[in-house]
């Protein structure tokens, strides 16, 4: 049932941001940098996504970056601490996604940090892979201290969670980063509004039903939809500006980048280019997760999967009391900073 703009909405609480840094905080904070693992679909490899397409849509052959800027700004970001990389199909197959990774570890000189590969397709889901095992282990040996970031279809997450029950009690927290609203926030989302290229939202709708399991088995946990994940452009002008800056990472990032930023110029109409590129989603979502100043406050919305067309799932929100109210991002408060940030990171 749809629930009108406010009623389901409320500021969100204290109690799951305890332990959330603070502005200027970061190594120097007692206990040192936050745990994360970070489960994505790394489709930034021009050359291998030429190969194997979006995962959805083989014949599809063009990248989805943004996962690999937000694995750069992670394995940068000094207050937290990556404890391992797990992929997932999505933006492109896994092994491709694999490979993406792996050269973002090389270029930015981590290749200390685990690459494990989880699942090839859905219906892998409830079974055991590198990443589900490496999931559970480095959460159940860590009891309440690991965060994981969700970029990328659910399945490593919900198969995990599958294999292990108490995983979800035993993480310090998840970040979930995908769906779009309808009819719950004032008005639908970019993506409700028009199908791109026959799929929609991808990290629910490769794999919807690891999706439900997340939300009936996950507790209460920071969302972050496409709403927030686009407040802020990559332009033609950066891209050059990373160029110029001349270091091998700078190099290849602006090289991967130039078909989106060529993508989204031409399709924005006559503004100048400067004004318009193309929107690092992971980048964005997990920059406020690193860092929830750098958002408006959430909401708290009791999240449903209860709708869907012929390019897929949306989320609503739920006036029924079993569902847990979440905190939902819903848009930036900061984007400079978090632009400077990525930019920064990519030199
Ligand atoms: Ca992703």
């Amino acid at each position: 049932m749809l629930v009108p703009f406010g009623m389901a909405l409320f500021a969100a609480g204290p109690a799951w941001e305890e332990n959330v840094s603070e502005p200027g905080s970061g190594v120097e904070r007692k206990g040192g940098p936050r745990l994360v693992i970070i489960d994505d679909d790394v489709g930034m490899l021009w050359k291998g996504v030429l190969k194997d397409g979006v995962y959805q849509v083989p014949w599809f052959k063009v990248t989805d970056p943004d996962g690999g800027i937000q694995l750069i700004y992670a394995l940068r970001e000094p207050k937290i601490k990556v404890l391992g990389i797990t992929c997932a199909m999505g933006c492109s197959s896994t092994d491709v996604c694999m490979k993406s990774a792996r050269k973002i570890l090389e270029l930015t000189g981590r290749t200390d940090v685990p690459l494990l590969k989880g699942a090839d397709n859905p219906d892998q889901l409830g079974r055991p892979t590198e990443a589900s095992d490496f999931i559970i282990k480095t959460v159940m040996g860590n009891p309440g201290k690991v965060e994981i970031i969700a970029t990328a279809p659910l399945t490593n997450i919900a198969s995990a969670m599958m294999l292990e029950p108490r995983l979800a009690r035993n993480w310090k927290r998840l970040h979930l980063f995908t769906g779009d609203f309808i009819g719950a926030l004032g008005e639908p989302s970019d993506g409700a509004k028009g199908a791109s290229f026959g799929y929609k939202d991808m990290n629910i709708n490769v794999d919807p039903e690891a999706c439900r399991y997340v939300l009936e088995h996950g507790g209460v946990f920071p969302v972050y939809p496409n709403e927030i994940m686009d407040d802020l452009v990559i332009t033609r002008l950066d891209r050059m500006l990373l160029k110029k800056a001349d270091t091998p990472l700078s190099r290849w990032v602006a090289d991967e980048l130039r078909i989106m930023t060529f993508f989204y110029d031409s399709s924005a109409g006559e503004k100048l280019a400067e004004d318009r590129g193309w929107p690092p989603h992971g980048a964005i979502g997990q920059a406020v997760a690193i860092d929830p100043q750098l958002a408006e406050p959430p909401l708290e919305v009791r999240i449903e999967m209860a709708y869907r067309d012929s390019g897929g799932w949306y989320f609503m929100a739920s006036d029924d009391p079993s569902i847990p109210p979440r905190p939902v991002f819903l848009k930036v408060k900061d984007p400079g900073t978090i632009k400077q940030g990525i930019m920064e990171r990519c030199k």
